[in-house]
């Protein structure tokens, strides 16, 4: 990264808001603090917030600011941090970066704050990366994870995992010093079973990856039915707006609308699709293909039914297309239900509002049944480089194990420990290249 040492950045999300922060980090950031604002920090206390006015290069006052200055190492970054909190204005952020950039801080790289605390030891890079998996949660699971991770359980886990491992390393160390001696304190068989519990802990971790990948995405929910059965109402009623067109005309909806919902810390993306029948209208066509299309990509299907007529040959075969791990069946138009008539499924009217509380609470229940190993253990691989890492560090750990049994001699096998080892160091940050770390950091966002 580039030769200028002290960095800034607007800390708060690009809009409007009611307090924007330009963060500046390096051994200068007092000095450019002091150009930008009425007062002088450099005789100020640390770890102190000071009221002061926020200046042009002109010598303009820009805004009324709280300054906050943070000295080394007692900072997020590790360096001298100055923070200026402002009114969160777009325009009024801009320009105090702006005099901050003029004053002689280097406008920061994404995530180049973060880098600068792992850099200086403040925090290891499996942290760093759940700072970035917290900024992105889109549920309450994901960050749970997050948290944990951030918390230094998975470091924790790794550093225990590398002790373990030093110990069986040094065992076989000192077999190969005195190869006469065999295994010292230990047997082979009981250096066997130490070795698979910590495969297998390994591997269970490993294994948690496979839902932990898919931890924070949204929950495709796809909407079908036939024409006029109150699918586009119904997705009006979950996002509690006038979402999609509704009239009672069949067939008015064409085209898939696509919302957002969160239901108790979940994510879900609604899809509002046209309704499916039997139909020569090439536009209509079109739209029910797309319908179509949109079941298979969904992650789960809410089947609509009309309640205030019997279902027909048509949407029963429809029906029978269906996934059943992926559908859940709602009947609407509750008020127009015949009370002699059976309903499938939930029963809401969208129109009127009911039910809808019954049908969320299925929709989480649905996502939580998906999840439910995964929320049960504390520390959930999210991270593909870990998965690699640990999926490493396990090849080299069963090369040992098959080594061992068939008699392979300590000296070969204790590569591969330290092999397994190293691998894992790769997850903490103890044996990455700049490579991995301007891969990992980029995709943070400027200012983090
Ligand atoms: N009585 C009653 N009418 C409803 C209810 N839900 C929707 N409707 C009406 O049913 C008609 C069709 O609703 P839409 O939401 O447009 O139905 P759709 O399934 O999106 O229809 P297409 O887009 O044509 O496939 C409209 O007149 C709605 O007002 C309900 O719960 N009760
Ligand atoms: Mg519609």
């Amino acid at each position: 990264m580039s030769e200028k040492k002290t960095i800034t950045a607007i800390a708060t999300p690009p809009g409007d808001g009611g307090v924007g922060i330009i963060r500046i980090s390096g051994p200068e950031a007092v000095e450019v603090a002091n150009k930008i604002i009425q007062i002088d920090l450099t005789y100020k206390e640390s770890h102190r917030v000071y009221l002061t006015k926020a200046l042009s290069p002109c010598g303009e006052i820009l805004d009324e600011v709280l300054v906050f200055k943070m000295l080394s190492p007692r900072s997020f970054t590790g360096e001298d941090v100055v923070e200026i909190q402002c009114h969160g204005g777009q325009l009024i952020c801009k320009k105090i970066l702006q005099a901050a950039h003029i004053a002689g801080a280097r406008l920061a790289l994404p995530g180049e704050f973060t880098l600068k605390a792992f850099m200086n030891g403040k925090i290891d890079l499996a942290k760093a990366e759940s700072i970035q998996m917290m900024i992105h949660a889109k549920n309450d699971a994901a960050l749970k994870a997050a948290k944990n991770q951030l918390e230094g359980l998975l470091s924790k886990k790794i550093l225990f995992f590398q002790e373990e491992l030093f110990y069986l390393a040094a065992i076989l160390e000192a077999s190969v010093d005195y190869p006469e001696e065999g295994l010292e304190f230990i047997t082979t068989e009981e250096y066997l079973i130490k070795l698979k519990t910590i495969i297998d802990s390994l591997t269970k971790l490993k294994n948690t990856f496979y839902t932990g990948s898919t931890l924070n995405t949204s929950t495709k929910l796809c909407l079908i039915g036939a024409p006029n059965v109150g699918k586009s109402s119904l997705l009006n009623a979950l996002m509690e707006k006038e979402r999609a067109i509704v009239t009672p005309i069949a067939g008015t909806t064409r085209d898939l609308i696509e919302g957002e919902i969160h239901l108790y810390g979940h994510h879900f993306t609604l899809i509002d699709t046209a309704g499916i029948r039997d139909t020569d209208e090439s536009i209509e066509k079109e739209g029910i293909r797309r319908s179509l299309e949109a079941i298979e990509k969904s992650d789960l299907v809410l089947f609509l039914l009309d309640g205030s007529r019997p279902s027909t040959d048509f949407e029963n075969l429809l029906f029978s297309e269906m996934d059943p791990q992926k559908t859940i069946v709602v009947t609407n138009k509750a008020d127009l239900l015949e009370p002699s008539r059976k309903h499938q499924g939930v029963l809401i009217s969208a129109k009127n509002l009911t039910g809808l509380d019954v049908l969320k609470e299925l929709l989480v229940q649905w996502i939580e049944n998906q999840n439910g190993l995964l929320s049960k253990e504390e520390v959930i691989l999210v991270k593909e480089r870990h998965f690699k890492a640990i999926e490493q560090a396990v090849a080299f750990l069963k090369t040992v194990q098959e080594g061992l049994e068939n008699g392979v001699g300590g000296e070969l096998l204790v590569m591969d420990i330290k092999s397994a080892i190293y691998s894992l160091s790769e997850i903490i940050g103890r044996n990455v290249s700049e490579e991995v770390l301007n891969q990992i950091f980029s995709h943070f966002c400027v200012g983090k």
